[in-house]
């Protein structure tokens, strides 16, 4: 039997359209006031009745666009199995910004072909901004392509970064940070690993860096960073992941690298 994949371009149109509905939804609760639904890992890391309602509407969605295809999402886990497609999806990306209502919040969704993210959309909640990639298909916002830094010092870098839930990761964290900031322009700690991602690809931040990313914080972002021209990866080559990303133009990557590798950024607990 033939299986029938659709291109990138048309997973990604549906992308959009769940994403920008998604979005709306988001908005509209955050307007209505939001409050915590519960904690996960640790009693920060919270969870808002907004991210289960947009989590569920996408894989409403997605179960009525594409029936057969699987679901991968932060706060209800993977549904659905053996389609071409498994979509990839953080339903509030920066979900403290939202409860604080600091406008750095977006919604991921990405779409997976064979393991591998074929097409992703980023959609900041408050501001609207959005930005999209196809694999070979370039990154964009808003109709403009996007080109990432070509700021080749890393003393001239301004490097966005972000801290885990667990105390004892946010020491090492602190630890690794308190270390580099002497060798950097500048940090930017801005909480929501997607949106930080899509402000590498257009340069508004030179470069990247964070431990503890699941696949749904990366997949869509991952895939605009690239498109880019970012290299998006982990330390020695391995694939970027929850031990840690690097995102940073080719000509910043080494020294970034060398240096998060030497202070231990994938280490610690
Ligand atoms: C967040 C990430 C952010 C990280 C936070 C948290 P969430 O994801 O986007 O980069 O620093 O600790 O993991 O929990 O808002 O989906």
């Amino acid at each position: 039997m033939v299986r029938s994949v659709p291109e990138p371009r048309e997973l990604l149109e549906i992308a959009i359209e769940v994403a920008r509905e998604a979005a709306t939804t988001a908005y509209r609760m955050r307007s209505q006031g939001v409050s915590v639904a519960a904690t996960k890992s640790t009693v920060t890391d919270v969870v808002t009745a907004a991210d289960q309602a947009v989590e569920r509407q996408v894989h409403d969605a997605l179960r009525r666009l594409r029936p057969a295809d699987a679901v991968l999402g932060e706060e209800y886990g993977e549904a659905g199995a053996g389609g071409a497609v498994r979509w990839i999806v953080d339903p509030i990306d920066g979900t403290v910004n939202y409860l604080y209502d600091i406008p750095h919040s977006a919604v991921s969704l990405a779409a997976e072909v064979d393991g591998a993210v074929v097409a992703g959309v980023v959609r900041n909640i408050r501001t609207g901004e959005e930005w999209t990639a196809t694999v070979g298909g370039g990154a964009w916002r808003d109709g403009q392509r996007l080109r990432c830094s070509t700021e080749p010092d890393l003393g001239q870098a301004l490097v966005a970064t972000g801290f885990g839930y667990d105390p004892r990761r946010r020491q090492h964290q602190g630890r690794v940070l308190a270390e580099l900031i002497p060798h950097v322009r500048d940090i930017r700690r801005l909480g929501a690993a997607a949106l930080d991602l899509c402000l590498a690809a257009e340069g508004r931040v030179d470069a990247y860096y964070e431990k503890g990313l699941a696949a749904w914080d990366l997949a869509a972002g991952g895939l605009v960073a690239t498109e880019a021209g970012l290299r998006v990866s982990g330390l020695a080559g391995a694939a970027a992941g929850p031990d840690l990303v690097i995102a940073a133009p080719p000509a910043l990557f080494a020294p970034l690298h060398d240096r998060l590798a030497d202070l231990d950024a994938a280490g610690g607990p």
